[in-house]
């Protein structure tokens, strides 16, 4: 001790002793001090005071710290197996998902949250796709079971695109670790009657949204193509040149107008289309003739405008362009076909505004009004019951419900109303909704495509047992066997007559009644009794035998039969009655029956048929109806080829001469009224 009386004290490495160490062991000495009881009082109250802290967080509180990596995984759409496709495209979905695999949309270009929810589709399919057991392991059991339509349905009925809500889509309920849908804040579904509004309101979108971004929402539903080889054989390239020979007249004279008139050299305006074009699409694609096919293409692309103020029939616009684009849609994957087949299928929709949601004949595209023919208050029953195969395609093609909706309203209606042994009366009005009085009852104009779409509409739904369809179309074939079949009394032709104000039988038949034999065998082919077929192959022969027995070999618009043996000839013209327009009724029936049989005999048919219009209708600048079938040197030409001729009548005989009689599949395409193949869908289930 030196320094002024200051002990200095030197510790062995290891005793320096802090302040909080002093601290700590003087606590320790005081709690020691303690007795044993108070000592367990105040462990008591330190254990249920931290319990009642913890009691009051929330899990989500307590847990946030240690989960934040959650977030990276919390984002779970229902993963849908693909269902089968509808396009007929083998391998489709797995192309989708290939596509949608290999061009991820760069992060920065992906902002509303419909897109991300498309992004997340694509990746949800192609995740499916790749089928690892990673992956499997990873994909919730429980929603692994649905279908493609609907998680892309999911995606368009989104409400409008939000950048904030990216995360809206679903997610993990943590404690639990299962998964729970986040309520979304969807927008209130639109009504049918606003969806009508909106549609018609804003023609050039979809569902609200462009057509464009529309279409990149639906992408995994679009059709891929379909390759056609062209001609095979003689036969059918003598139809191809008949089809060039016929486009050449109208490229030169009618180029972008309705019609062609080949006599005149001139061009016939109808309803201001193109509805040559339009109609020749897929014939062309079918044909191979690709060059055509684009020069078609371009003119839809560049010059088919549908806001011209202008009064158009609804009917003759759905089968032809609705139709037509539709198919050309279809068969070249071309989604430009299914924009433009939209905003028409938006601008044909006031026709259904009418009290009775019967639609009304005339729409005007431009004003996107309607109403009924200017001579009558009716319309023709054929008419607004023969345009819900292609409503019902334009829905099922871009999603979006509301086309199918309302045509199948139409099919709900009729089928209400009361009828003559399932056959129906030739006018209905739409304002009332009712069948007019002792109106004629047909299978030829005005009533014939009825039955056709009652069967077709059948197959392209997929064949639903019991569905008012299929029950109405048998009812009606029924009728047609018992109320309107007759037989001629000499050589027993077999032929429908006409009902006159719904009751007086006449022996009267279209050629447009030529159709049904074709009909009926593709009705047999799906189920139907086999009096159908019997009655179809006596059709037929009567069919041919109007065509045959003319010098001309072509048939007269209509055949008149006879009642008793006074009459001098089984079947007869009467010279009003002997013009020919090109028709395509009857080759159709043959085609079907190729098609369904693989019997030859009918394409030899054809090509007698074929050779004859070859012969009388066939002049400088195209093919053309004509006045007179009865007389060889007098066939009174009549200046023009209707667009049916391209759409139809060549398009039938290219496919009943192929070597293939399934170059077009009956069992996956069903042919609208104006010979338009549209895709047969699944049955909904
Ligand atoms: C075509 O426009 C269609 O086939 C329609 O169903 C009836 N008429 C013509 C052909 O004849």
């Amino acid at each position: 001790m030196k320094d002024g009386g200051h002990i200095t004290l030197t510790l062995p490495p290891g005793a320096a002793t802090t302040a909080d160490e002093r601290g700590r062991k003087s606590l320790r000495r005081a709690w020691n001090q303690l007795p044993r009881c108070q000592r367990n009082l105040i462990i008591l109250g330190i254990t249920g005071f931290c319990v009642t802290v913890l009691l009051c967080l929330s899990g989500d509180q307590l847990l946030a710290a240690s989960l934040k990596d959650v977030d990276t995984k919390a984002e779970v759409v229902a993963y849908q197996m693909p269902l089968p496709n509808p396009h007929h495209h083998p391998g489709v979905d797995k192309d989708v998902a290939k596509d949608t695999a290999a061009a991820p949309v760069p992060a920065d270009k992906r902002a509303p949250r419909a897109e991300a929810l498309s992004d997340k589709f694509n990746e949800l399919v192609a995740y499916g796709e790749a089928n690892s057991a990673e992956n499997v392991a990873r994909l919730p059991e429980t929603v692994a079971a649905e279908g493609l339509h609907q998680a892309v349905a999911m995606a368009v009925a989104l409400p409008p695109p939000d950048s904030n809500k990216e995360q809206d889509i679903g997610g993990i309920d943590i404690l639990n670790n299962v998964e729970e849908p986040v309520a979304q804040e969807q927008a209130e579904p639109l009504s049918e009657g606003e969806q009508l509004e909106q549609a018609i309101k804003n023609p050039l979108t979809l569902g609200g949204v462009s057509f464009k971004e529309h279409l990149k929402k639906i992408k995994p539903l679009l059709a891929k193509g379909q390759h056609f080889h062209g001609a095979t054989n003689e036969r059918q390239s003598a139809v191809v040149a008949a089809f060039k020979h016929s486009w050449a007249g109208y490229k030169k004279y009618a180029w972008g107008h309705d019609n062609l008139k080949p006599i005149s050299q001139y061009s016939h305006e109808w309803f201001g289309l193109g509805l040559t074009i339009v109609d020749s699409l897929d014939t062309m694609y079918i044909m191979g003739l690709d060059d055509e096919f684009k020069e078609g293409r371009d003119w839809v692309e560049q010059s088919l405008r549908f806001d011209t103020k202008r009064d158009v029939n609804l009917f003759e616009v759905t089968i032809r362009v609705l139709g037509g684009l539709l198919s050309a849609y279809h068969l070249s994957g071309d989604t430009m076909f299914l924009a433009k087949a939209a905003e028409l299928g938006n601008r044909l929709l006031p026709a259904f505004q009418s009290p009775s949601n019967i639609p009304y004949s005339d729409v005007n595209l431009g004003d996107l009004s309607a109403h009924s023919p200017k001579w009558s208050p009716d319309s023709s029953t054929s008419e607004v019951t023969t345009i819900q195969l292609e409503f019902r395609d334009l829905s099922r093609s871009t999603n979006i419900s509301i086309y199918e909706q309302v045509a199948h309203k139409v099919n709900e209606k009729v089928h209400d109303l009361e009828k003559n042994h399932g056959l129906v009366p030739i006018f209905i009005n739409a304002n009332t909704g009712t069948f007019r009085n002792y109106a004629t009852i047909s299978l030829g104009a005005r009533g014939d495509s009825y039955y056709e779409y009652l069967l077709k509409q059948w197959i392209q739904t997929g064949r639903r047992d019991n569905d008012n369809l299929i029950l109405d179309y048998m009812q009606a074939v029924d009728g047609v066997l018992t109320q309107l079949m007759r037989r001629t009394p000499r050589e027993h032709w077999v032929y429908i007559g006409e009902l006159i104000n719904g009751k007086d039988f006449k022996p009267k038949m279209d050629h447009l009644t030529c159709y049904l034999p074709g009909t009926l065998i593709l009705g047999h082919q799906n189920g139907m009794p086999d009096s159908h077929l019997i009655l179809a192959r006596d059709l037929l022969d009567t069919c041919y035998q109007t065509y045959v027995m003319n010098p001309t070999h072509l048939a007269a618009e209509i055949s008149y039969f006879a009642l008793t043996e006074k009459d001098d000839q089984d079947i007869y013209v009467k010279p009003n009655d002997a013009h020919n327009l090109l028709r395509p009724e009857f080759v159709e029936s043959l085609y079907y029956f190729y098609s369904l049989t693989g019997n030859r005999t009918y394409q030899d048919m054809g090509w007698k048929i074929f050779q004859a219009f070859e012969t009388h209708a066939k002049v400088n600048a195209g093919y053309t109806s004509m006045g007179n079938v009865k007389n060889t040197q007098s066939t009174r030409l009549r200046d023009l080829m209707e667009s049916f001729w391209m759409s139809e009548t060549l398009k039938y005989f290219y496919l009943l001469f192929s070597d293939d009689r399934k170059e077009i599949d009956l069992e996956q395409w069903v042919f609208n009224s104006e010979g338009h193949p549209l895709p047969v869908y699944p049955l909904k289930t």
